[in-house]
């Protein structure tokens, strides 16, 4: 079946073993399985969000532009994940490595708790926003109406992100 290009935005985070290389690994696995990586943030070093008895994160904010589909583009990065290593624990738990689907196109999907775009915390998220506000400012939010940079002035999250 054909598919349109469609451009998603993908949250990456590492926080365990050599989390500036998972984090490079899984850019490159993602390159050769998802689509073309239009534009990559900064990392950013954050404070763990939901359980801060954990070490903490390093996160970047990816642009890919792809032909898979929501729910193919959920499989192919739960399999880089599984191919880089990744043993699932609990929900909030360390992790080598983690691919958050968080925009795709201007789509509103709500399959089940594991597909759910726009990502349903995005908002809340200042691990989320700061990433994703440097490589799309003015991409409006679907459901909320409001750019990502008007999303971020409002946002009351407290947790320390830092560009490194
Ligand atoms: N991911 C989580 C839970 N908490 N905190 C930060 N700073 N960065 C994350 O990527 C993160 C988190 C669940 O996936
Ligand atoms: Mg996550
Ligand atoms: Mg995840």
């Amino acid at each position: 079946m054909h598919l349109d290009i469609n451009r998603t935005y993908l949250l990456l985070g590492s926080n365990l073993g050599d989390r500036e290389l998972y984090l490079e690994r899984a850019v490159q696995l993602i390159s050769e399985k998802v689509g073309i990586v239009i534009a990559k943030s900064a990392v950013y070093e954050t404070e763990p969000w939901g359980n801060a008895n954990q070490p903490g994160f390093l996160n970047l904010a990816l642009a890919v532009d792809t032909r898979l589909s929501p729910l193919a583009l959920l499989e192919t990065v739960l399999d880089i994940e599984k191919m880089l290593g990744r043993i699932r624990h609990e929900k909030w738990g360390s992790r080598i490595i983690d691919i958050d689907i968080i925009l795709y196109g201007d789509e509103i999907i709500a399959v089940d708790d594991q597909l759910q775009i726009p990502h349903t915390e995005m908002q809340n998220r200042k691990f989320v926003l700061e990433p994703l506000a440097e490589i799309a400012p003015n991409f409006i939010h679907p459901i909320f109406g409001k750019t990502i940079t008007e999303i971020l002035t409002t946002l009351t999250d407290t947790l320390k992100v830092s560009k490194r």
